[in-house]
């Protein structure tokens, strides 16, 4: 209910059920209260129920209350988090749901509505009382961080005009934001995604960087994660990109230097009533000083924090907080999650002051590039925001840099021993794929499918309203892969799947330790063998990296056409994970030649001894399992996150008899088919 019309007091309508909240008369806001009675009859004179709010001592919620209501709120910034950070402590502090409603019931009325979402997706996701709840996805709450602004005018034509019965679909139309003169727009099917931004919007949630309550932030290898979930964002957009004759994304990292690329977001920020600005080409980022964000700061700080972390990744060791100048060594198993946690940074960067806010500031900078001293009144950028930043190609250039820093730490670490990349006596002899588009060929088409907005549209009458939007899709398809276990006994191991492209930008093939960095991963289980000849099968469905369609989106196809019945979907908070329609990049209608490669690791090795009952695990890869350690013992991207040995020319030179490679293709057929429901 806290989730429904972010800026309307609560009321609810569940099938034909109507139900209000009693709120104490001293919760509504000044401009409410003389209206506090008529607000009730209007939402409540027709509700069969109505649901009392305790009266509690309200806590002090000066802090929070500094973002006024209409205001962009941005994770990336300090004085947000800070806010944010107070608001959820508040949040989890409560003794029992009672007392929580109450407070929310409040916050819902006085808190700027994009961080009163936040903190309550946090807070619910983190409270042992609320964490198996059911709460709506971001598409319908702030449709408008998803859609173009247009959607939203001819919903409301629709929801007025047909009041009752089916409501016919708005169509979002395909090529939005930019015209097919700029090159950049040929990806834009990929950054405009509404599913990878959800998903990019969840992640961040489940792994927030900068709480006052630091068990929340405290997760298993998140600093890790951080690194290899975007380097994956990152290997992904390249692929993407070469399948559409373009060069790979060029770093940003000359803060000095122009940012050539344009964005144009097309968005309208509901709460602010504005749109999101746009970024023009050429602009160059500058100086900060932003009181109203509390924020002031000069590009050269971003330059020492830079300086600071590769003199730190050159030495292999992190200068500690302190006057002793101590430098605590990075060692290869734990040092990416410490450089994770540095470079983004999180609250468990072991030195704040001295190696900064890297990348968050990054995000920061580049979205005030348009009005860096608050001049104009001009609010931040779409890159200033988690459910909007993988639209701009600046985005991608960002983390391309911020990978690349990474990278310099990897390339130092030695090759992987033989011992931990052989698994005696498992051979694995072949990997193919079979699917519609034949065998070793991956199939890839438009499909259009249908989202919910009923829920974020305030202030008009209720009903379900879709609204149709075209998406990348690929046919499902089954691995089969042939492995020979001749160890006499039994044998477990962990099934790795990965695919690359075969040739770089200039129609190169690719050496070893470029390709391994493009390597994307598509899945990856556990498998016992048998003695002798085992045949595995395993379905594209079933990967570890994807969540399905409906997850992302909820069920939302279950309502089609019935109106005024939009709260009863459920979505468990499993909602972190790539979409699946995404598995695969978009391959060309000639036939995109990629490399599959699959190994089977010791499970000696890999296996973490926890319970996973009852936990969401299937997107595991890129977002973890909740409330439990990451499910792999080795370095997320294993066996390709280090560098080999130098003789070790290209992927055939790496192979040991425990992996096999294939040679594929991305075939793209240029239509749109109608999802089936
Ligand atoms: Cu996900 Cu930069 O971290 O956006």
């Amino acid at each position: 209910l806290f989730f429904d019309r972010p800026t309307e007091p609560c009321f609810m309508q569940k099938g034909d059920e109507k139900a209000v909240f009693e709120i104490p008369d001293h919760y509504y806001p000044e401009k409410y209260q003389s209206l506090s009675n008529s607000l009730s009859n209007r939402f409540g004179n027709d509700a069969s129920r109505s649901i009392p709010i305790r009266n509690i001592a309200l806590p002090n919620l000066d802090v929070p209350k500094q973002l006024p209501y209409n205001d962009q709120f941005s994770v990336f910034l300090p004085t947000h988090r800070e806010m944010a950070g107070r608001l959820i402590d508040i949040f989890l502090g409560m003794r029992d749901i009672d007392d929580l409603t109450s407070i929310l019931s409040y916050c819902q009325l006085h808190i700027n509505p994009y961080m009163f979402n936040y903190c309550l997706s946090v807070a619910l996701l983190h409270r042992d009382d609320t964490k198996g709840l059911n709460i709506p996805t971001l598409t319908e709450t702030f449709p408008d961080k998803f859609m173009d602004p247009k959607v939203f005018r001819r919903a409301r034509e629709a929801t007025s005009v047909a009041k009752t019965g089916p409501r016919i679909p708005v169509t979002i139309s395909q090529n939005l934001t930019a015209s097919d003169r700029e090159p950049e727009q040929r990806v834009a099917y990929f950054r405009e995604d509404i599913a990878i931004n959800l998903h990019h919007w969840h992640w961040h949630l489940v792994y927030p960087f900068d709480l006052t309550t630091g068990g929340i932030v405290d997760k298993d290898r998140r600093g890790e994660l951080f690194y290899y979930m975007h380097q994956q964002i990152v290997a992904r957009y390249n692929t993407e990109r070469f399948c559409n004759d373009l060069p790979r994304v060029v770093m940003y990292k000359d803060f000095r230097a122009p940012i050539e690329e344009a964005y144009f977001p097309k968005l309208d920020s509901k709460v602010a009533s504005r749109a999101w600005p746009p970024r023009f080409p050429g602009s160059i980022i500058t100086d900060l000083d932003r009181p109203v964000e509390q924020i002031r700061i000069d590009v050269s700080e971003m330059e020492r924090w830079r300086d600071n972390i590769l003199q730190a990744i050159e030495e292999n060791a992190v200068l500690m907080p302190g006057t002793t100048g101590y430098k605590m060594p990075l060692n290869p198993e734990t040092g990416i999650d410490i450089l994770g946690n540095i470079m983004e940074s999180s609250i468990l960067s072991v030195n704040r002051g001295y190696y900064g806010d890297y990348h968050n500031m990054g995000h920061v900078f580049i979205s005030y590039v348009h009005d860096p001293d608050h001049r104009h009144l001009e609010r931040p950028g779409v890159i200033g925001d988690s459910a909007t930043a993988m639209r701009d190609p600046i985005f991608y250039r960002w983390h391309a840099h911020i990978d690349d820093i990474f990278q310099m730490y990897k390339n130092k670490l030695p090759p992987y021993p033989q011992d931990k990349i052989v698994y005696n006596n498992i051979n694995v002899t072949s990997i193919k794929v079979e699917g519609p588009a034949g065998t070793n060929v991956f199939g890839t088409h438009w499909e259009r499918s249908t989202v919910e907005l009923g829920r974020g549209l305030d202030f008009t009458p209720r009903g379900s309203v879709l609204a149709r939007f075209t998406h990348l899709q690929h046919e499902e398809f089954n691995y089969v892969i042939e492995v020979n276990n001749t160890s006499g006994n039994y044998a477990m191991g962990t099934v790795r799947i990965f695919m690359a492209p075969v040739f770089d930008d200039n129609g190169n093939r690719m050496t070893f330790d470029v390709q391994r960095k493009l390597m994307i991963e598509l899945d990856k289980f556990t498998h016992g063998l048998k003695q002798g000849v085992n045949t595995i099968r395993r379905r594209s469905l079933d990967s570890s990296v994807t969540i399905p369609y409906e997850r992302s989106f909820r069920n939302q196809l279950n309502r089609q056409g019935t109106a005024g019945n939009q709260s009863v979907a459920e979505f468990d908070f499993c909602g972190c994970g790539w979409p699946h329609h995404l598995l695969i990049p978009k391959g060309t209608t000639r036939g995109y030649p990629v490399t599959l490669f699959v190994m089977f690791s010791n499970w000696n090795d890999d296996r973490v001894a926890q319970d996973l009952v009852g936990s969401c695990n299937d997107a595991a890869s890129y977002c973890g399992i909740r409330d439990r350690q990451y499910p792999d013992k080795r370095a997320m991207g294993y066996p390709f996150d280090r560098p080999a040995a130098p003789d070790v020319k290209n992927l055939q030179n790496f192979i040991t008899e425990n992996m096999a490679i294939t040679d594929c293709t991305i075939r793209f057929t240029d239509e749109i088919r109608d999802r089936k429901q």
